[in-house]
């Protein structure tokens, strides 16, 4: 199919209209396309070949992750991720970080364990960084590795099989702080364990008192906030995990509030209709600042690539109506290994930034003029004109102005991208 691009002219002239419509609400879509242009979004590395790293890519992906499909033209090493990220980032509108995990370090074909790894072991990536102008988050990688085969990492009873976790752990957060300190951002250093019990356990306290005692380990250095930021991942089941999690929800919560560090929720780690919305304004009551992994379950924690969804919109509503833009950090994270994968971070990430977009857009000051007075109808009837407003074609125009491929022209790239890179890795 040959799609028919617009003009630019037709966009900026569909632009100029929106602008007056969304003028006679008080709106002012420039302020909207200033913020949003702000706003970083953290490119998970690990979709570009679904969560392999490359310590080991033939030993397969631990910790009860499943990236399913066999899409062609998965990223086989450091060099081809880097090429996939920039056509990625290359996409999407704005300026982004990039979310790292362990396993993508570059040891030089030498093998170096994982509490070994230091900042060394990801120059390549701090130079490409730098040069791209990308803040990097990074992620211990407690999964996928012999240690953690027995489905308990930080959590288990065999002090061994902890220490080496914490160990890993403790270089992660330093790595971390090479990264901030290198970027001149904070690196947001995220840990999250795989550990639970596949069926009903007679004890569920120990496991979680042995985590807690292992987070003290590896926070006991201080790290300055500069460069480094810590944060703890609940989830609520995982696959061989389905009775009991450690590290679960409200252990987090309570961690996080209790050590001044980020929570952070992924959308795909709570029951089915459970939504993470809700839980910003109060989690944001009492801790400074979150991280997020924006994802989306399908029936289950299955990690689809993240759509437009009503979930999406009243996330990024949450975000913006609560002036939580410098408290929040976004990341994404799925693995969908059916599609183009260059293609999934793309829709994605601009997935997100059209929910904050449309969120930007919204005239606030008369929404809570309207609660606040009590007037429920006006309130219901404006939230749902607002549905009907021109948000695409000041979408559109951002993306124009961004210097990327308005609308499903992307798609063009993708493609020749495709024939001219990723068919080529057999
Ligand atoms: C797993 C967590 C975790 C991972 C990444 C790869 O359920 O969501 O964030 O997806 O670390
Ligand atoms: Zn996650």
């Amino acid at each position: 199919m040959m799609a028919n691009h617009p003009t630019d002219k037709q966009i900026q002239d569909a632009y100029a209209t929106a602008k007056e419509r969304y003028a006679t609400l008080d709106v002012d879509t420039d302020q909207a396309l200033n913020t949003l242009a702000q706003i970083s979004i953290s490119l998970h590395c690990w979709q570009g070949d679904d969560v392999r790293g490359f310590e080991s890519p033939e030993a397969g992906l631990g910790g009860g992750l499943a990236a399913t499909g066999n899409y062609p033209g998965k990223a086989r090493n450091a060099e081809e991720l880097r090429r996939d990220l920039d056509k990625a980032y290359s996409l999407i509108p704005g300026r982004h970080r990039l979310n790292l995990h362990a396993i993508y370090a570059e040891t030089g074909g030498r093998k170096v364990e994982r509490n070994e790894l230091r900042p060394e072991h990801f120059a390549n990536w701090v130079d490409w960084a730098r040069e791209n102008g990308h803040g990097i988050d990074f992620n211990p990688t407690c999964f996928s590795h012999p240690l953690a085969g027995s489905g308990f990492t930080l959590a288990s009873y065999d002090e061994g099989i902890r220490n080496f976790w914490i160990e890993h752990c403790i270089a992660c957060r330093k790595i971390g702080e090479h990264f901030g300190r290198e970027l001149g951002t904070p690196c947001v250093t995220n840990i999250w364990i795989p550990d639970g019990f596949k069926d009903i356990p007679v004890d569920r306290k120990t496991p979680r008192l042995l985590l807690k005692d292992s987070l003290d380990k590896i926070l006991a250095e201080k790290i300055d906030p500069r460069y480094n930021l810590d944060s703890v991942e609940s989830k609520l089941f995982g696959i061989g995990s389905e009775s009991y999690v450690v590290g679960s929800y409200e252990f987090y919560l309570g961690y996080a509030i209790a050590n001044h560090i980020l929570l952070c929720l992924d959308s795909g780690h709570f029951h089915p209709t459970e939504v993470i919305s809700d839980k910003l304004s109060s989690i944001l009551a009492f801790l400074d600042e979150v991280l997020l992994h924006v994802s989306r379950g399908v029936r289950w924690d299955s990690d689809h690539v993240v759509i437009l969804s009503d979930e999406l919109q009243a996330l990024a509503q949450e975000i913006i109506r609560g002036g939580f833009l410098d408290r929040v950090h976004i990341g994404l994270d799925y693995f969908d290994a059916s599609i183009n994968r260059v293609a999934a971070w793309v829709i994605g990430a601009r997935n997100v930034l059209r929910a904050l977009l449309m969120a930007l857009l919204e005239p606030l000051d008369q929404l809570r003029e309207l609660e606040v007075t009590g007037d429920y109808t006006r309130r219901l009837a404006l939230l749902e004109e607002l549905k009907g407003l021109p948000s695409g074609a000041v979408w559109d125009y951002f993306c124009l102005q961004q210097g990327v491929p308005v609308g499903f022209s992307f798609m063009d790239e993708i493609r020749a991208y495709e024939e001219q890179e990723l068919s080529k890795r057999i």
